[in-house]
C-alpha cells in the first residue's frame, strides 16, 4: 500500500514537472492521433508533414506544394469576347437566365475545371512490441516547430521529433530509445505510379508531374536521424522540364553528414527569426495544464485567454510553415493535404480564401511570406492578360475566382458563379499593403507598381456605363457567390475604386505616370457610389434587393470595412451603420473561414465584445460529420486546431490570427478611402488605433512587434481593459495620429525614435 502510494506520487509529480516544462505555445495531447485533423503539421513552405504520433505505428504523411494534377495549359476560351456585350445586354434586359446560358456557352474556361493539388506519401516508422505505450504525449512546439511524440513501452523509453528545415530543405525525424531496440522505417506512396520502398519515384495521374522522395538514414546505437527529401519536376506554370531525383540526391548531398544537433541549432534558429518577431500575452489560466483538445472543448463555456493566444500564434506557425519565399501560396488547405481528391481541389479561391490567407501576414511581422503570393501574381499577370484579350477583349490583366499550380485565370465552374472579375484586382491590393507596412520603394518600383498598372489597365477597358444612370460598374460579374450573374456588384466596385486610388498613389510615389494617374482619379470618381437600401442596409447589388433574413456565408459587400477600407466611423458614419446592420442580418453562425471574416468586421466595427463571441464560436470543436453515423457536421476547429470550413481549409486559422490582431491595433489606409487623393496630397500617413475593439473577456494583456500601415512597431500592455503603455518605432519619418479611447494626438515620428504613451495620450 505505501509503495502504492509513493508510486502514485512520484507519478503525479513526474506529470506536474512535465506540466511545469510545457512552454504555453504548445499544443499536446495524451493520445496518438486517429484521424488526419488529429494529426501535427510542421513545413517549410515547400515540404509539409502531418505527424500522427502512432507508437507502434507512426505514419508521417508529407506533401510536396507542387505535386498537383494537370500541365501546362492555357484556359482562355479563344474568341469568348464576342459574346461579352450580348450577355449584358441580357442582364440589362433583366434576362439574367439566359445571360447565364449563353455565358455557360460562350464565355467559360477551357476546361471548365482546374487541378488539384495532391498528397505524396507517408513515411511509415514501426516499432515492434510498442502497442501499449505508457507516459504517452505528443506536442507541437510552436516556438521551435518541432513535433515530439514521447512514450514507453517494453521498458524502453521512446523520443521522435520531428521538423521540416527550411535551411536544409528536408523533413528531418530524430528517433531515440533508451535502450537499442528495433524498428523498421518505409515509404508509402500516395499515387498508382510509384511503388512503396525506400524511394518513391512516379507521376500524378493525367499529370505532367513526375515526382521523387527518398531519404538518408544516420545510425548510432540509440538514436536514428532520417532525412527525407522530396521534388517533382515542376520549374514554372509553363515548365516542367526539371529532374525531381537530381533536385534530391543534391539536397542529400549538400546535408551530407550535418548532425543533427546542427540540423535542429540550423531550423530553430531560422523559424525563430520569424516566429519570435511577436509576443502575446493575454495571461494565464488553470487549463492551460490540459491537453489542447479538451480546452478546445471547454472554451465556450470557461475562461481560457492562453488558447486565444495560441490560436493567434498558431496562425502565425502555419504562415512560416506553409508559405516561403521561393515558394507557391498557400493553398485551401496550406501545404497540407492528404486526398487526391480534395474539397475544392484544395487550389487558389480568390473571391475570398486566398487574400484571407494572407491577411494576418504583414501586421503580425511576418512581411516576407507574403512573397510567394507576389510570384504567383507575377504569372497570373501573364496568363490573366491573354484571358483579358480573350474574354473582355481588354488590355491588363484579369483573374476569375480561382486558379490553380498552372495559372487559370479563366471563369470555372458555372457562369452565375465563375464570372466574377476582380479576383485579380483584389489580389493586387495586397502589393499595395506590403508596401504601405514596408515602405520598400524597390518593391514597389519593381514588382508591386507594374502588376497594378496591369489590373487597373484592365478596368479601364472593362468597367461599363450603367444604361440607367450613366456611373460605371463591372459586369458581367456577381457578389460571391449568390445572386447570380448580374451588373456591377457592390463588392467589384469596392475593390476596383481601392485598386485605382492605390495606382494613383503608387504612381505618385514613384512620380510616374501622370496621365494614368488623371485617368484613373476621373474614372474612380465615377464608378457608382456605394448606397443605403430600404431595410438600413448597405446595398448588396445596384438595385435594393438585399433579403435582410439572407445568411448567407458571404459578406461581399462588407469588403469595405475590411479589408478595405472606404467605410470607416470618422470618415462614412451613415455607411458604417448601414454596413453593420448588413453583418446583423448575417448573423453569428457561419463556415470557419466566414467566421474569421466576420471576426475581423466585428473588430472594425468597433465591437470587442461581439467579436470575441464570433471567436469563441470559432474556437469550439469541430466535426466532418458522418452520415451513415448521422453525425451532423460542425465548423469550429479539429483537435489540431485546423480550422474546419467544415472540411478542414486553413483561411480560417489565418482569418482569426488578423482577427485578434484588429481588436488590438488598427491602421489606416489612407489611400483607399473616398478622401485619400487629398491624404495623399498632404502627406498624411493616416493613424494607428490602439486597442480598438478590446473585448472584456481579455482585460490584461501585453502584445509586443505588431506593424501597422506606414511603417509602425507597436507594442501595447493594457490592464482592467485601458492603456498602461504603448511603444510605437516608426521605420520611417512621417506625420502619425495616434487614436486611443476617442481621442487623437499628432506627432511627428522619426525614423528609429521609439515614442512611448502613458496610460492617456
Ligand atoms: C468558396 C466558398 C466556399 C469554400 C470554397 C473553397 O467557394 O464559398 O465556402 O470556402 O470557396
Amino acid at each position: 500500500m505505501k509503495t502504492l502510494t509513493v508510486t502514485a506520487f512520484a507519478i503525479l509529480t513526474a506529470g506536474a514537472a512535465a506540466v511545469a516544462q510545457q512552454s504555453p505555445l504548445t499544443l499536446w495531447y495524451n493520445k496518438p492521433a486517429e484521424i488526419w485533423t488529429d494529426a501535427l503539421p510542421v513545413g517549410n513552405g515547400r515540404v509539409g508533414a502531418m505527424v500522427f504520433g502512432g507508437a507502434a505505428h507512426e505514419r508521417i504523411q508529407f506533401n510536396e506544394i507542387t505535386v498537383w494534377t494537370g500541365e501546362p495549359h492555357d484556359y482562355a476560351h479563344k474568341g469568348a469576347y464576342k459574346s461579352l456585350q450580348p450577355i449584358r445586354e441580357l442582364l440589362w434586359a433583366g434576362k439574367q437566365k439566359e445571360a447565364e446560358a449563353l455565358a455557360m456557352k460562350e464565355f467559360m474556361s477551357e476546361p471548365l475545371h482546374q487541378k488539384a493539388y495532391q498528397s505524396l506519401g507517408d513515411l511509415i516508422i514501426d516499432t515492434p512490441g510498442a502497442d501499449n505505450p505508457t507516459n504517452y504525449k505528443r506536442s507541437l512546439d510552436l516556438d521551435t516547430g518541432i513535433a515530439t511524440t514521447k512514450f514507453t513501452a517494453n521498458g524502453i523509453t521512446w523520443s521522435r521529433e520531428v521538423f521540416v528545415s527550411h535551411p536544409a530543405n528536408a523533413i528531418i525525424v530524430r528517433i531515440t530509445s533508451s535502450k537499442p531496440a528495433p524498428f523498421t522505417v518505409s515509404l508509402k506512396c500516395g499515387h498508382a505510379d510509384c511503388k512503396d520502398g525506400a524511394t518513391l519515384s512516379g507521376q500524378v495521374k493525367d499529370s505532367a508531374i513526375r515526382f521523387d522522395a527518398r531519404f538518408n538514414k544516420q545510425t548510432d546505437a540509440t538514436s536514428t536521424t532520417l532525412i527525407l527529401t522530396a521534388s517533382t519536376n515542376f520549374k514554372s506554370y509553363k515548365d516542367v522540364s526539371a529532374d525531381p531525383a537530381a533536385r534530391n540526391t543534391s539536397t542529400l548531398a549538400a546535408i551530407g553528414k550535418k548532425s543533427y544537433d546542427t540540423l535542429r541549432a540550423e531550423h530553430i534558429r531560422d523559424h525563430q527569426a520569424l516566429f519570435r518577431r511577436v509576443t502575446l500575452d493575454l495571461g494565464a489560466a488553470a487549463s492551460s495544464a490540459l491537453p489542447t483538445d479538451e480546452r478546445i472543448a471547454a472554451f465556450a463555456t470557461g475562461s481560457d485567454p492562453a488558447l486565444v493566444t495560441l490560436l493567434f500564434q498558431f496562425g502565425r506557425y502555419l504562415m512560416i510553415a506553409s508559405s516561403r519565399p521561393g515558394g507557391q501560396p498557400a493553398t485551401l488547405q496550406g501545404l497540407w493535404n492528404d486526398s487526391n481528391t480534395p474539397a475544392w481541389d484544395s487550389k487558389y479561391t480568390d473571391n475570398i480564401n486566398t487574400e484571407m490567407n494572407y491577411w494576418p501576414v504583414e501586421e503580425t511581422n511576418l512581411s516576407e511570406c507574403h512573397l510567394p503570393l507576389f510570384d504567383a501574381l507575377k504569372e497570373l499577370a501573364l496568363a490573366g492578360a491573354i484571358t483579358a484579350k480573350e474574354h473582355y477583349n481588354a488590355r491588363g490583366w484579369v483573374v476569375h475566382h480561382n486558379f490553380d499550380l498552372w495559372r487559370g485565370t479563366a471563369p470555372i465552374n458555372a457562369s452565375n458563379h465563375g464570372i466574377w472579375q476582380t479576383g485579380g484586382a483584389w489580389l493586387s491590393t495586397h502589393l499595395w499593403e506590403h508596401y504601405l507596412f514596408t515602405g520598400d520603394k524597390e518593391f514597389l518600383r519593381t514588382t508591386a507598381y507594374p502588376l497594378m498598372k496591369g489590373a487597373a489597365t484592365f478596368f479601364i477597358d472593362a468597367l461599363v456605363k450603367d444604361p440607367k444612370t450613366g456611373l460605371l460598374y463591372t459586369g458581367p460579374s456577381n457578389s460571391p457567390e449568390q445572386g447570380g450573374l448580374v451588373m456591377g456588384p457592390t463588392m467589384d466596385r469596392e475593390i476596383v475604386r481601392s485598386l485605382f486610388g492605390e495606382t494613383v498613389a503608387a504612381a505618385k510615389a514613384l512620380n510616374v505616370d501622370p496621365d494614368l494617374r488623371e485617368q484613373l482619379t476621373a474614372l474612380r470618381g465615377k464608378i457608382a457610389p456605394l448606397q443605403i437600401g430600404q431595410h438600413g442596409q448597405l446595398q448588396e447589388w445596384m438595385e435594393d434587393t438585399d433579403d435582410p433574413t439572407n445568411q448567407h456565408r458571404h459578406v461581399s459587400h462588407l469588403w469595405a470595412v475590411y479589408p478595405g477600407s472606404e467605410i470607416t466611423p470618422y470618415g462614412t458614419p451613415d455607411l458604417f451603420k448601414a454596413a453593420r446592420q448588413s453583418l446583423i442580418f448575417r448573423g453569428d453562425a457561419a463556415t470557419g473561414w466566414s467566421m474569421g471574416w466576420k471576426l475581423n468586421l466585428w473588430a472594425r466595427f468597433l465591437d470587442g465584445d461581439h467579436a470575441y463571441k464570433i471567436m469563441q464560436n470559432l474556437l469550439a470543436p469541430a466535426s466532418d460529420g458522418n452520415k451513415a453515423l448521422k453525425i451532423p457536421s460542425h465548423p469550429g476547429v479539429f483537435k489540431n486546431m485546423f480550422d474546419a470550413h467544415p472540411p478542414f481549409q486553413i483561411d480560417g486559422n489565418f482569418g482569426a490570427t488578423a482577427g485578434i490582431t484588429e481588436m488590438l491595433l488598427q491602421s489606416d489606409d489612407p489611400y483607399a478611402t473616398p478622401t485619400s487623393l487629398t491624404a495623399v496630397q498632404s502627406g498624411d500617413a493616416g493613424f494607428l488605433h490602439l486597442l480598438p475593439a478590446l473585448p472584456s473577456a481579455l482585460p490584461d494583456g501585453k502584445v509586443t512587434g505588431l506593424l501597422a500601415r506606414g511603417g509602425f512597431e507597436v507594442s501595447i500592455t493594457w490592464k482592467n481593459g485601458k492603456l498602461v503603455s504603448a511603444v510605437i518605432t516608426p521605420r520611417q519619418s512621417k506625420p502619425l495620429k495616434v487614436r486611443y479611447a476617442g481621442k487623437e494626438k499628432d506627432f511627428a515620428a522619426k525614423a528609429g525614435q521609439p515614442i512611448s504613451l502613458g496610460a492617456t495620450l
